[in-house]
């Protein structure tokens, strides 16, 4: 395998990054995870303006531009030989010493490695998850905010350590006062009366690029759609539930807390949306081979 490193695409044996690097040292930088379907990209230009938003909120420059960042996943992909699969691009703070201030470090890397993915299981998709909420709550905003997609998750990985603890797949991240937030990995939608629920941005959630994609898909399908705050109330109460992320595209929940979520299976406007989603993978993007 081929990754990106700071410019140059390495040997994967030969791609290494110092100790002193303050994105191993802190978690200090920011990342993106980025799907190919059928030869193209999905959404690169959303995830890399993302990705520069991250590095602009923790004052981090990055030392290429975004088009370049973009030729750069395209060429990292064709090195490889990949028309389907994952990216995960990740800009450090670079190497620096041993305090954590990041006046101390000149040069921020940028890793791409392109590689498969390992998704859940069908069964997950053909009749959904179970999933719980989980006493760690998501960060405030005014610490790390949720919007920022950094290299230090373990507020996420807390909550998803929680959810294996009682044996469920993902969990339920409420913020401070009581709202849910979004699942470790993912941003979560409820659908009542036909109409499309997701929290709003403020409530502590990743701003989603398939959230935003399967929003797109219900105005197109002219279903509804809403961003009030929601309680574990409203997810109980739901006719449908289902989680958005890059990695698990539109996964149906149909238990939360014990509770059975509608009919206990996944829903109508769930599979919908779903078809929806799975036809823009097939336009939308940026072309591997030409
Ligand atoms: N919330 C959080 C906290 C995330 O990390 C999402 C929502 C969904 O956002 P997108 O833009 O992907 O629709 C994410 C994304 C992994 C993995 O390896 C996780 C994500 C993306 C890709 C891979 O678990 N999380």
């Amino acid at each position: 395998m081929k990754v990106y490193l700071d410019g140059q695409l390495v040997d994967e044996s030969d791609a290494k990054v110092s100790v002193f690097d303050h994105g191993l040292l802190y978690g200090d930088g920011v990342f993106e995870g980025i799907r190919m379907y059928h030869n193209r990209i999905f959404k690169l230009r959303e995830h890399i303006e993302r990705l520069y938003w991250s590095a602009k909120a923790i004052l981090l420059e990055i030392p290429m531009s975004q088009e370049e960042m973009i030729q750069a996943c395209l060429e990292t992909c064709r090195a490889n030989q990949l028309r389907e699969g994952y990216i995960r691009l990740i800009v450090t703070r670079g190497r620096g010493t041993l305090g954590l201030d990041p006046r101390r470090c000149p040069k921020p890397s940028v890793i791409i490695i392109a590689a498969t993915i390992q998704l859940y299981p069908e069964k997950v998709y053909n009749e959904g998850m179970t999933i719980a909420t989980v006493p760690t709550t998501r960060m405030l905003v005014n610490s790390v905010n949720p919007a920022i997609k950094s290299l230090n998750y373990l507020n996420n990985i807390l909550a998803r350590i929680e959810a294996n603890l009682i044996g469920v797949e993902e969990a339920i991240m409420l913020n401070s006062e009581g709202f849910v937030a979004e699942c470790t990995g993912d941003n979560i939608f409820a659908v009542q009366k036909g109409r499309l629920y997701t929290p709003p941005l403020s409530a502590g959630a990743l701003y989603g690029i398939t959230r935003n994609t399967v929003l797109d898909c219900a105005r197109e399908l002219g279903i509804p759609t809403g961003e009030p705050n929601l309680t574990r109330y409203d997810l109980y109460t739901a006719d449908e539930m289902f989680l958005t992320g890059t990695a698990a595209e539109m996964v149906p929940v149909v238990k939360v807390d014990g509770r059975v979520i509608g009919t206990g299976q996944p829903g109508p406007i769930t599979a919908k949306l779903l078809a929806a989603f799975r036809e823009k993978t097939r336009h939308d993007g940026e072309i591997i081979f030409s």
